[in-house]
């Protein structure tokens, strides 16, 4: 039986590959291993059968057998410890991959998301503009220090790993942002982590649920979207 995740029905990303399922996704691309889907709206991610999987109503979540698991950190290391492709053999490599995806998820991605907030739910704030400028500095110091480390490496520590690829994922959503731009050497990482075939084929399958979602829109139901979207 192959594993089921959630994703978004209507992802407000529009199909960006922003939302979370998108690193489960790529993951179980990059091992080989095949995946349902199971589609979820906002109101259904608070009901009580939601919440039997997810305590906090949220999503991404795995289903194999008897297994649930939420946390797209927690379930991508399950993915990678289960099947070879995103974690070294050797017991050391392997440590350091897995605290690169601790380093994305507590260190790098963080800011990032202070600023999705700052950007989409603080905006009519007196202090929005100041708090932007703070937020904005602080991810400025974290790119600084992740474009020091890698340098001209392709990936963070040897061969890619689950690690670049929940670096990778919280990065790229600064994309726009005008913040990479100072960091050529982040902009090739993101490239390539973008170009990795699995990262492909799982971009497209998160794509052609929001095109099959959106394709009964209005035309100016997607416009007012497209006024709202997250950048
Ligand atoms: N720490 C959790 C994890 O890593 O799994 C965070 C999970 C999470 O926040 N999930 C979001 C969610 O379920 C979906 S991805 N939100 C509903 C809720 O909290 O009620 C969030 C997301 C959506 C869209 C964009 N975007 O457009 O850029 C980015 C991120």
């Amino acid at each position: 039986m192959s594993p089921t995740i959630t994703a978004f029905k209507s992802s407000p990303d529009r199909g960006r590959g922003l939302a979370r399922d998108m690193r489960v996704r790529w993951a179980l691309e990059e091992v080989g291993q095949p995946y349902d889907v199971r589609l979820v709206t906002f109101p259904q991610m608070k009901e009580p059968a939601h919440l039997a999987l997810h305590p906090f109503g949220q999503l991404p979540t795995y289903e194999d057998g008897d297994l649930v698991l939420f946390e797209s950190g927690s379930i991508v290391l399950h993915i990678a410890e289960r099947r070879p492709g995103l974690l070294p053999g050797d017991a050391n490599a392997r440590a350091r991959a897995i605290a690169w995806m601790f380093a994305a998820l507590n260190t790098v991605e963080p800011p990032i998301l202070d600023r999705q907030t700052a950007m989409f739910l603080e905006r009519d704030k007196p202090w929005s503009e100041e708090r932007l400028r703070l937020v904005d500095d602080r991810i400025r110091v974290r790119l600084g220090e992740l474009s020091h480390r890698l340098g001209d490496a392709e990936w963070l520590d040897g061969a890619f790993s689950a690690g670049d690829l929940m670096m990778v994922h919280a990065i790229r959503r600064l994309g726009g942002s005008g913040l990479l731009e100072d960091y050529p050497n982040l902009c090739a990482y993101i490239a390539r982590g973008e170009a990795r075939p699995a990262y492909q084929r799982a971009f497209a399958a998160q794509l052609a649920v929001f095109t099959a979602a959106s394709s009964g829109e209005p035309r100016s139901q997607q416009m007012q979207a497209e006024r709202e979207r997250p950048h």
